[in-house]
């Protein structure tokens, strides 16, 4: 047939052309419009969703009324509570610096915490501990990591601070647990590894923020978002008497865009044990051009929860000569060489929990 359709005229072909799309078009509408699934559907979602998102309410009120029409259509309206919660298409984008902050907080780690306790104060934050403001655009979309292992009760408090800390600074943000499976020698920097990867396969974000579990920052002009230069948040440690331990020092909370992440190779896979991990991630920002950008001492005080070193994260005794070698190993080794294992995926409304097999210690050097 097209064979001999090469052989007519245009207005054949176009009468042709029209005869085809226009059955199909038939075809469809009927499919769709008859069995009120598909298009029709489709549009009535929308009408509500869009006149939801004008609602000037929060995004917990939003829900709340989303709920009740979904209820009352008995089903036949399947409507993403998540979705359309967040729909709104006249947000402005978020200001400079957040209206909400407080400034410094108390932060202490004496009374225990119940979890459903920090899940009811934060009704706002969804499945995966994601959350964005519902009154702007976040400026950010930020990933915080954690590497983790038997420390139930530092995330409780880590969850208890930093949920409210982050909403308030009116962050798109995600928590994300990467959690050590089985008892080998822990290794800080590569669980960091497997956050960014899993991470950017579930939302476009821009900013990783990567923090210890035991770490609570004091004030809430510590943004955990990204800069032009590498961030280091934990500025003043009390653990260190409120200042840096040394000037290069980049342990226990950072953050890096994905273009920095992605200009130092990610950090190193192979520091299995204590120490030395966050030098060889300044070094290789350093050999990169980047220097690294902080808040100022008042600003960067944070506390850390005490405790006893872990087992099976004992010093690690080849530190000293991973870090000689950062410049020839960093382009080898890094997000580019990154293996592991996903065992197993938790969803929790304050968190993602991603508990992974990253191997043991290999081969060195
Ligand atoms: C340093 C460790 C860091 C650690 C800080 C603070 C090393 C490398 C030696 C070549 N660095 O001494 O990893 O974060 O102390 O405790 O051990």
């Amino acid at each position: 047939m097209l064979g001999t359709l090469r052989n007519v005229g245009f207005l054949t072909k176009a009468c042709f052309a029209l005869t085809v799309f226009g059955g199909l078009h038939i075809i469809l509408m009927t499919y769709y419009y008859d069995s009120d699934t598909g298009a029709n559907k489709y549009t009535k979602y929308r009408q509500i969703s869009d006149f939801v998102a004008d609602l000037n309410m929060s995004v917990a009120h939003r829900k709340k009324i989303l709920k009740l029409i979904k209820y009352y259509s008995n089903g036949t309206l399947d409507i993403n509570l998540n979705d359309v919660a967040y729909t709104n298409k006249h947000l402005e984008p978020c200001p400079e610096t957040s209206p909400l902050l407080m400034g410094p907080m108390r932060v202490e780690f004496s009374d225990p915490l119940n979890l459903s306790e920090v899940r009811e104060d934060n009704p706002e934050v969804n499945t995966g501990g994601r959350y964005k403001p519902s009154e702007c655009v976040a400026l950010q979309k930020v990933a915080i990591i954690i590497p983790f292992r038997n420390r139930a009760e530092h995330l409780k408090y880590w969850l208890y601070y930093l949920h409210p800390f982050l909403q308030r600074q009116q962050l798109d943000y995600g928590i994300y647990i990467i959690e050590q499976n089985g008892d080998n020698t822990f290794n800080r920097a590569k669980l960091l590894n497997v956050g960014y990867a899993e991470a950017i396969k579930e939302y476009d974000y821009d900013c990783f923020v990567f923090s210890d579990v035991d770490i609570v920052p004091m004030d809430d002009h510590n943004t955990y978002k990204c800069f032009s230069q590498p961030r280091h948040l934990s500025v003043s440690m009390d653990k260190f008497g409120f200042k840096l331990p040394y000037k290069n020092y980049f342990g226990g909370v950072s953050a890096l865009s994905k273009a920095q992440f992605r200009k130092i190779n990610g950090f190193p896979n192979n520091y299995w044990g204590w120490g030395g991990e966050d030098d060889d991630i300044y070094y290789r920002m350093a050999y990169r051009g980047m220097s690294i950008s902080r808040p100022s001492g008042n600003v960067g005080k944070c506390r850390m929860i005490r405790h006893k070193r872990d087992v099976k994260n004992e010093e690690n005794p080849h530190r000293f000569r991973s870090i000689r070698l950062v410049r020839r190993m960093m382009n080898k080794d890094g997000i580019n060489s990154l293996k592991y294992n996903v065992i197993k995926v938790e969803k929790d409304q304050l968190y993602t929990k991603i508990i992974v097999d990253i191997g043991k210690p290999g081969k060195l050097f």
